[in-house]
């Protein structure tokens, strides 16, 4: 079902904290290029503008050069708006303006202030979709300017997510979707549990690695070795605990490993915008167990396709845990058929469209 028969153009712009493909962007990469697969398979042409260096081939993209954007989450809440000299950010948003009069809309994936500051500088309408929850006193302020002054125009993955920015005016939730024919379902586990994610303070590795530790399950950790410090001093305060850490790999790699894992743990310390990782391991059969905080809360059913759990407790982890043969693998794997498909998420996408474009 598509809520349009017309065929839309639209301009995709990246996030400017790391080309596409190398692991920086984190779940936008993920988001962006699902989204995009998902609009082309419709009928609909798109663009997409991303730092030089992108090694996406699958997809069209036009490699902006410049120096790349601080990562919002390892800035203080009062922190002034940057930009670096040559900002690649600042670049491919005069790319959007050289070339907007040839799309229907324009859709921002970056977590940054200027994107906002310039949508009423812009002839076409343009649709920010929001990917981690309230972290910076700026952006807040103008995403909440953009949101009364160009109503509906603003996305999140989440409720809990969108909360974090009180909004007035209404805004769209799109939760997220993947290509669930990526992901093999396995019904046979092996003894270890998963853990998927940036490797950065906010994700709450420490939790996971010390759930191996008190149940001696091994733990395979898979994910962007963001901050180097941070890993160090899980290395050392954690030593003996059976956990292994795997690199970042592509989707079909890490689904390999994940798939076979009794369960995927999530211990994000801070209000996670979606865990497109959560959808990812009930697309492989496996149940989550993770902190009742953030867009995880709506998407595991607590009791059938994981359990939700206190946050930041270690117990309510290690519990948690010890009662996974409740959970039908096969329910996991039902749920991300039917809630987080490509054509479900696209529905949502197209309706969002739709309703900026006033059609
Ligand atoms: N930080 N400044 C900035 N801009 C982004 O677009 C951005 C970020 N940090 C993380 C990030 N995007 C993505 O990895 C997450 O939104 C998923």
């Amino acid at each position: 079902m598509t809520a349009t028969s017309q065929s839309l153009k639209f301009l995709f712009v990246s996030t400017p904290v790391g080309p596409l493909g190398t692991g920086l962007g984190g779940g936008v990469e993920l988001t962006l290029h699902n989204i995009s697969q998902e609009m082309i398979r419709r009928g609909h042409k798109l663009q997409i503008v991303a730092p030089s260096g992108s090694t996406w081939d699958c997809l069209p993209v036009v490699q902006i050069p410049g120096n790349l954007q601080i990562i919002a989450q390892s800035q203080q809440r009062a922190a002034l708006v940057t930009m670096p000299e040559n900002s690649v950010l600042a670049n491919m948003w005069d790319y959007a303006r050289q070339v907007q009069s040839e799309y229907h809309l324009i859709v921002n994936f970056g977590y940054d202030w200027l994107p906002f500051y310039l949508t009423p500088f812009f002839q076409r309408p343009i649709a920010h979709l929001v990917s981690m929850g309230s972290l910076n006193n700026a952006l807040d302020q103008i995403i909440k300017q953009v949101a009364k002054q160009f109503p509906g125009t603003i996305g999140f993955h989440s409720l809990a997510q969108a909360a974090t920015f009180d909004l007035e005016e209404q805004f769209f939730c799109l939760s997220n979707g993947i290509d669930t024919s990526l992901y093999e379902f396995c019904a046979q586990p092996k003894q270890q549990l998963a853990w998927v994610g940036r490797i950065s303070p906010e994700k709450g590795l420490e939790d996971a690695v010390s759930v191996a530790k008190m149940t001696q399950i091994p733990l395979k950790i898979m994910g962007k070795l963001q901050d180097e410090l941070y890993w160090q001093k899980i290395c050392q305060d954690y030593a003996n605990a059976p956990f292994e850490y795997l690199g970042f790999l592509s989707t079909s790699q890490m689904q390999q490993v994940l798939r076979e894992c009794r369960a995927l743990l999530m211990t994000h310390r801070w209000v996670e915008a979606f865990g497109n990782v959560a959808i990812e391991a009930l697309a492989c059969g496996v149940p989550v167990i993770s902190y009742r905080r953030g867009g995880p809360a709506e998407i595991v059913q607590d009791g059938k396709t994981g359990f939700l759990v206190e946050p930041d407790s270690l117990p309510g982890l290690v519990n948690a845990v010890s009662h996974l043969d409740q959970i039908n693998r096969q329910t996991c794997r039902a749920s991300a058929e039917t809630e987080f498909s490509l054509e479900a998420l696209g529905d949502r996408f197209e309706e969002w469209f739709i309703q900026i474009l006033d059609f």
